[in-house]
């Protein structure tokens, strides 16, 4: 059975144009439910421990420098089938691929400014929930 909690990022180009308030909207629009948030920044070390999967990628010097440019939000979601639905939310990584209406599509920069991010397995988004938070700061 498929859990009900995702974590996401909005990240410092969606904060940096003004969309953390229509990103958060559409989030909460679409049914789920913010169990923990924080407005945060991390630093290149954090940034480089969060994405240490795609550490062999040609883009991951670039994917750490970007994520620790300026601020993110970072939250903690829940909703039935969270992980997927969330995926589908947001849209493909390629905002020129992101299915319309979703928060890639509409707004996203590129493929590496891709404006949020979403778990992609239950296992990850418990993984990176508790990278962002202590279990006091999670409220149900
Ligand atoms: P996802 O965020 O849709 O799960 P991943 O493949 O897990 O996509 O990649 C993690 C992040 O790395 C992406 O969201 C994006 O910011 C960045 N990224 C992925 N592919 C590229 C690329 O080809 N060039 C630059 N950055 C990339
Ligand atoms: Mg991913």
């Amino acid at each position: 059975m498929s859990g009900n909690r995702t974590f996401t990022m909005i990240k410092p180009d969606a904060v940096a144009s003004g969309h953390i308030g229509g990103i958060l909207e559409q989030i909460c629009a679409s049914g789920f439910k913010i169990v923990a948030m924080k407005y945060t920044k991390l630093s290149a070390e954090k940034a480089g421990e969060f994405y240490a999967v795609h550490s062999a990628r040609p883009f991951y010097g670039e994917l750490v420098s970007f994520m620790s440019s300026g601020p993110i939000v970072a939250a903690i979601l829940e909703k039935d089938n969270a992980v997927e639905d969330f995926r589908k939310l947001i849209g493909a990584t390629n905002p020129a691929e992101a299915a319309p209406g979703t928060i890639r599509a509409k707004y996203a920069k590129n493929i590496g400014e891709n404006a949020v991010h979403g778990s992609d397995s239950d296992e990850n988004a418990a993984i990176e929930s508790s990278f962002h938070f202590a279990g006091t700061e999670i409220f149900l």
